[in-house]
């Protein structure tokens, strides 16, 4: 019996997929189909996948041309699979052509031509493309427009920005020039623009990405998620961090009891970019430090610990009514508590540590865009660290979650409205001096 194997993401299958198993079996008589898990596949740079694994493996068996379907999991599984299943040849579409001639090794090694004029990146850009355009002044906007190219679905309709520096195809003079030429809007605005910028998109139906906090009251964040219901609109919180697959992986280890009850949480996230505007107090369109990086920071508190703590205290050393250098806040819960420590004008180490009651994890800096992780405990030959591939800080795999919920019309589950909800009411709260200590 001549056995034959194959790998594949076999996503959105198509008849050139189907081609290729026919010609694959017809190369011996058992064909055994690999099929790539979701994470081999992000860490090969196949982000924009659609179907789930389950969804595309029962794609391949329903062709009923595999004898057997396996998981590909990891790099070099090849091999191994090669050997355990005692493979005679080894199939692959011609586009691989040289890639896999090491197998030769362990098998004969049969490139098959692929077949011309279909693909499934083809499939899902061919589905309504969605006009993204952007609005605001920070740089990380020019890198936003960058990542687009590396998700299907989207194209830039262009910028509204007062920054002359940012470079991002068609300037628009206006913002309702921009929303007009655009199916939906990545807001990276002063925060004191947001409520109003996108109230205004969703009454016009556009989908909304905007950089958390989406707003500066709790009301006015409630205010908006409505609105997106009733417009059948989706309002996400850009916050990158929730979108990295380590992050992710990391929330569900801790809340899966992996360190034991968790006490304590401590995030901090500082950045001295700003300094020479802060140094000039030339602050006016520049992010205060509780709202550039006190969202992130306040996202696995309350993801891990929720948003109903008992109190809490803003400790902030302000350069202005409006301007903090540095904040604390402690939130405290019946059973623990968490700090999240945040500075545009004071540097500290960027790490993030969840203290449990059987050990900990550490997250080292820049944990917002991470991709590595450990977890620790009293014995530490039973550490364990964690790597995930992260490409571009995090960024696509937002907009890939973004474009999946505009084309599902399912609000993603990344950021629960109560945490988007939640980091709005702490914000409010620094403005109004509620719960509130200023250092002199
Ligand atoms: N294919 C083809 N013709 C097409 C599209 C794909 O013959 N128009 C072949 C590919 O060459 C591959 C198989 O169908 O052999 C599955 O294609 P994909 O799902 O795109 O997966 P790919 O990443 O190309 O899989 O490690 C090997 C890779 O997993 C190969």
């Amino acid at each position: 019996m001549i056995k034959v194997i194959t790998y594949g993401t076999y996503d959105l299958l198509h008849y050139g997929h189907i081609k290729l198993l026919e010609r694959a079996k017809a190369l011996g008589d058992y064909l055994i189909v690999g099929v790539t898990a979701d994470d081999f596949d992000k860490s090969r740079g196949k982000i924009n996948v659609q179907q789930s694994l389950m969804q595309r493996i029962d794609a391949v068996r329903a062709t009923g041309i595999a004898d057997e379907i396996i998981i590909e999991e990891y790099e070099g599984q090849k091999i191994d699979d090669i050997q355990r299943f005692g493979i005679d040849i080894f199939t692959v579409g011609s586009d691989w052509r040289g890639k896999f001639d090491y197998l030769n090794e362990y098998c004969k090694v049969v490139y098959l031509d692929r077949t011309e004029g279909i693909s499934s990146s083809e499939i899902r850009s061919e589905r309504k493309k969605i006009k993204l355009g952007i609005v605001g002044e920070q740089f990380l906007a020019e890198k936003v427009a960058h990542e687009c190219n590396y998700v299907n679905g989207i194209e830039v309709s262009g910028v509204y920005t007062t920054n002359t520096d940012i470079k991002i195809g068609k300037k628009f003079d206006t913002f309702d020039e921009l929303l007009n030429c655009s199916d939906a809007l990545y807001i990276i605005s002063h925060p004191t623009l947001h409520f109003k910028q996108i109230k205004k998109a969703i009454d016009l139906k556009k989908h909304v990405l905007c950089e958390a906090p989406i707003a500066l009251s709790l009301e006015e964040s409630r205010k908006l998620h409505q609105l997106a219901d009733e417009k059948g609109c989706i309002l996400m919180d850009a916050l990158k961090t929730a979108y990295s697959t380590a992050y992710s992986r990391m929330i569900l280890l801790a809340k899966g009891g992996k360190i034991g009850k968790i006490i304590s949480i401590d995030a901090t996230a500082t950045s001295l970019r700003d300094i020479n505007l802060i140094s000039k107090n030339n602050v006016s369109h520049t992010w205060n430090s509780i709202c550039a990086w006190g969202p992130t920071s306040m996202l696995p508190i309350f993801q891990i610990l929720g948003t109903d703590y008992c109190k809490k205290l803003i400790i902030s050393k302000l350069l202005n009514d409006d301007f903090d250098i540095f904040t604390k806040v402690e939130f405290i819960y019946d059973d623990s508590v968490a700090t999240l420590k945040v500075g545009k004008g004071v540097k500290s180490e960027g790490e993030l540590l969840i203290s449990g009651t059987k050990g900990y994890i550490y997250v080292p800096a820049p944990w917002w865009k991470t991709d590595y992780f450990e977890i620790r405990y009293e014995n530490p030959n039973d550490n364990k660290r964690y790597f995930y591939q992260l490409d571009g800080e995090g960024i696509r795999y937002e907009l890939v979650a973004f474009m999946d919920a505009i084309q599902s019309k399912h609000h993603p589950t990344y950021i629960s409205r109560d945490v988007s909800n939640a980091i709005c009411n702490v914000i409010e709260d620094f403005y109004a001096r509620k719960d509130f200590f200023e250092l002199k």
